[in-house]
């Protein structure tokens, strides 16, 4: 395979934008740049691997853990990760880039020559905090989720119940305002990061 694999682990609350940005930047990636990628969301994670967890605060850790594990095993094989998920505690994420840095490290990394390319000083974990407040999540609503938090017909829902609060990245790489910009802006911003940072 002709690339090296990186996750890019996009958090922020339930509607914000994460699954639709990382699915129309599955799109140019694969298209234009011929990437192997994969998509990682709640679609595909929490109705399989992870059917048996919930939402309570020890379930979403468990739920970021093995998702990080996964993360990592596809980075290693030299793929694309566009995780998307709440992952609303700063712990649980710092602990996947952790495990990332860790694991990806290869052994030319140890000792890097002046002349170090971009290349070499990529990170296999890229966090990308798509913000937009509550009020704008919840404006858009496009699952009814919180129309049904606010009914307490969900428990413990993020932003909304006091038992669930999101706590915002303080050093993400990255971070896409999805009430001031397009989709197709934070796609041209993330391919830029990218294409900066030697990853494409
Ligand atoms: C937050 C919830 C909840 C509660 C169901 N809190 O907008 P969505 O629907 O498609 O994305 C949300 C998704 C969150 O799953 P994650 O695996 O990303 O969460 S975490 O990282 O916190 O483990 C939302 C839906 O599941 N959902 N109940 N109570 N989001």
């Amino acid at each position: 395979l002709n690339q090296r694999g990186v996750t890019l682990w996009f958090t922020g609350l339930s509607g914000s934008g994460k699954s639709t940005i990382a699915t129309a930047l599955e799109r140019e990636l694969v298209l234009k740049h011929k990437k192997a990628l994969y998509v990682l969301d709640g679609d595909n994670i929490r109705h399989g691997l992870n059917k048996d967890l919930g939402f309570g605060p020890g379930d979403r850790q468990e739920n970021i853990r093995r998702i990080g594990e996964v993360c990592n095993l596809f980075t290693d094989a030299g793929i694309i990760v566009l995780a998307a998920f709440v992952s609303p505690y700063k712990e649980d994420r710092d602990k996947v880039r952790a495990l990332l840095d860790a694991s990806q490290r290869k052994p030319n990394d140890e000792a890097p020559s002046i002349n170090e390319t971009a290349v070499n000083r990529r990170k296999p974990f890229v966090e990308v905090y798509i913000q937009a407040d509550v009020a704008t999540c919840e404006q858009r609503d496009p699952k009814g989720l919180y129309k049904k938090a606010r009914s307490g017909e969900i428990k413990s829902f993020t932003g909304v119940s006091p038992d669930a609060p999101f706590e915002a990245p303080e050093n993400p790489e990255l971070v896409l305002n999805t009430g001031m910009l397009s989709v197709e802006d934070c796609v041209s911003r993330l391919v830029e990061y990218l294409s900066a940072g030697g990853y494409l």
